[in-house]
């Protein structure tokens, strides 16, 4: 039976493995629970950006802010769709789309809906990460057939406040449970060299193993420092700080022990991490990335890039798992 009941020390003994034992047994985890020759393709797309009213300390699309980032408006129904169609034939199977809210606006909620629908009419699993969600928007998301719903717990609780001030980490929690109440799979991970410690990413760790259901995807972020955002100014003066590779492979085989029947994906962050660190990860029980150019705001390793890398390393593309007979129908 999958546990939720993991303690910290335990969390904490796996970080403390020694390296090649602790891959080794994310990889025996791994192999039992999935295909470990096939990685999960999802792209990404920026609906709405900048702007944002939260403070998040790393995100170049916060207010608070001075990246450069230009705030636009939602964008166009059809305009996404045509994004959806490219990311499908780049060889996508979930397409994700992001809104630099807090939460949505009821005036938004016919377009988005729109654009779930409009996606999976096209064969392609549908995620959004629009901030926090009302229960009663969770459900609408839900009837229009969103499968992904991607929020982030970002950090540790005990580290949430240093990084945000705008919103708790309960509330955090809260959409979560809305999400997952309306019957969508969520998508839930955070980001790591945020200059937290190690015992931060036991407790970011422990924060994801523990939920009530483990998330169906978790994406595991490394800061993409962003010039003009608190956290990409503190890293560029104590370049110290940036996350050790081999401690970023520690934390997704964490993850992959125990949460191993979620995806865990390789998120942001690699397109400055070498083909090597990235072998790890896989190897480590990664299974998931996303493609394409860009993330939201930032770069992204790239389609040519990754295929070469998918080659080298004898990878597959990992077909569509979810409702999408019922999509296709
Ligand atoms: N506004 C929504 C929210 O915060 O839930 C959705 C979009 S937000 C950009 C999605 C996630 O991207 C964040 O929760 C964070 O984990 C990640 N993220 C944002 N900026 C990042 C950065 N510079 N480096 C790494 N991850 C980042
Ligand atoms: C997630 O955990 N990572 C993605 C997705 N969920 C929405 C976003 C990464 C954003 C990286 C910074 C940027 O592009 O601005
Ligand atoms: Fe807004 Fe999301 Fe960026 Fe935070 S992470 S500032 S909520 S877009």
């Amino acid at each position: 039976m999958t546990r939720t009941d993991w303690t910290r020390d335990e969390i904490a003994a796996l970080f403390d493995l020694p390296f090649t034992e602790l891959v080794f047994r994310a990889a025996e985890v791994h192999r039992a629970h999935h295909d470990a020759g096939a990685v999960q393709r999802s792209t990404l797309l920026s609906i709405k950006t900048g702007g944002c009213p939260e403070d998040c300390g790393y995100c170049s699309q916060s207010v608070s802010a001075d990246s450069g980032v230009k705030a636009t408006k939602l964008m166009d129904v059809r305009a996404v769709l045509q994004a959806a169609a490219q990311a499908k034939d780049a060889g996508s199977t979930r397409f994700c789309m992001g809104a630099a809210w807090r939460n949505p606006k009821e005036r938004d909620m016919p377009a988005v809906i729109a654009m779930v629908e409009g996606v999976r009419a096209m064969g392609l699993e549908t995620c959004m990460t629009l901030g926090m969600l009302e229960p009663q928007q969770a459900k609408r998301l839900a009837d229009a057939g969103l499968d992904y719903y991607n929020h982030n717990i970002d950090t540790s609780p005990e580290r949430y406040g240093d990084v945000i001030t705008t919103r708790s980490f309960q509330e955090r929690l809260d959409t979560l449970d809305a999400v997952r109440s309306a019957g969508i799979n969520v998508c839930s991970g955070g980001i790591v060299g945020m200059g937290e410690t190690r015992e931060d990413r036991v407790s970011f760790v422990h924060a994801l193993a523990t939920l009530p259901e483990h998330p169906g995807s978790v994406p595991i972020n490394a800061l993409v420092p962003v010039k003009g955002t608190v956290l990409g100014d503190m890293l560029a003066d104590t370049p110290m700080a940036r996350i050790d590779d081999i401690e970023f492979v520690r934390t997704i085989a964490v993850a992959r022990i125990t949460m191993p029947e979620s995806m865990v994906r390789l998120s942001a962050g690699r397109e400055s991490m070498s083909e090597a660190t990235q072998a790890l990860c896989f190897l480590a029980g990664a299974n998931s990335i996303f493609t394409g150019d860009k993330l939201l705001t930032a770069a992204n390793a790239g389609d040519d890039k990754d295929d070469a890398l998918f080659a080298k390393l004898g990878l597959r593309a990992m077909a569509a798992e979810c409702r999408l007979s019922e999509a296709a129908e």
